[in-house]
């Protein structure tokens, strides 16, 4: 195993341990037929060339050391997908009360709007992971933002790698219009919230209902209740 790998081990295996706690929250509240305030989640270990780009912009020598596992603190990163803005505090809560995990940063970029347009709620935390030599505790990031939030930046980031950054004046114009457009979109959908979620839980009712076994079931209740 090479040094790079070594140093990146642990991280890659606090995405793959967050992500499953994660999806654990999600699966509990379907299993307790309750709406999940979290729609998907993703994560990823920073790749090395992002890591050599973060080194050059912060002045840092590209090896792995305690100096870059301090001062990069998104090697590891895990992404929460909410479908509402109001769904944010509370998987927040829910992150605030684990003690599997440590926050030592917020962020809130969604009350401080990035000038590009940029809108998320960033947690840094301390997270520990078992290894072979013991236990390393490592520096993580976990960001939450709506649907919308994600679409957004998912084409801001795509748009980034061709501009580097310098986008043309009428682009990042035209992306921070782009940025209130999706915001507007949240606020829209808040404002239905209860209607969605009825719909929602209508159609997965719908969809248990249509599995033979079930379906079968239900039927013969209702022929029973005849
Ligand atoms: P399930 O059963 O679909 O939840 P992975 O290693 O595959 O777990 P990774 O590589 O971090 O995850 O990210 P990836 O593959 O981009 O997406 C992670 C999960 O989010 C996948 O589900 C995707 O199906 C789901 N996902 C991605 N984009 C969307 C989206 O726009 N809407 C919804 N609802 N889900 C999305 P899993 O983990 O494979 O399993
Ligand atoms: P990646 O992996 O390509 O996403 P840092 O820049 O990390 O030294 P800072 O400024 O405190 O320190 O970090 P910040 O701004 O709190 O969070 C950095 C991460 O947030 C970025 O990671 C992006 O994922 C996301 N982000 C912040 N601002 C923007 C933005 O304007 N547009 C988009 N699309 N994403 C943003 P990286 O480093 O870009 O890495």
């Amino acid at each position: 195993m090479g040094q790079w790998d070594r140093f990146l081990q642990p991280y890659k295996q606090a995405v793959d341990e967050l992500k499953i706690k994660l999806k654990g929250i999600r699966a509990q509240f379907e299993k307790s037929n309750t709406t999940s305030p979290i729609e998907f989640v993703t994560g990823r270990v920073k790749p090395l060339a992002s890591i050599y780009d973060k080194t050059l912009e912060k002045g840092l020598v590209f090896e792995p050391s305690d100096t870059l596992a301090h001062e990069l603190q998104d090697i590891a990163g895990v992404r929460i997908m909410c479908q509402f803005v109001d769904d944010i505090p509370t998987v927040i809560e829910l992150l605030r009360q684990r003690n599997d995990l440590h926050i030592i940063e917020e962020k809130d970029y969604i009350t401080n709007v990035k000038n590009s347009g940029y809108r998320s709620y960033h947690m840094i935390i301390e997270y520990p992971v078992g290894t072979i030599q013991g236990e390393k505790t490592i520096l993580a990031e976990i960001q939450i933002r709506t649907l919308a939030m994600n679409f957004w930046a998912s084409i801001e980031h795509s748009l980034n790698y061709k501009y580097k950054g310098n986008f043309p004046e009428e682009i990042k114009k035209r992306l921070q219009n782009a940025a209130e457009a999706a915001f507007k979109l949240d606020e829209e959908m808040s404002e239905i919230r209860e209607e969605i979620r009825e719909a929602q839980a209508y159609f997965t009712e719908y969809k248990e209902a249509s599995k033979p076994k079930v379906r079968q079931d239900h039927l013969k209740g209702a022929r029973e209740n005849l």
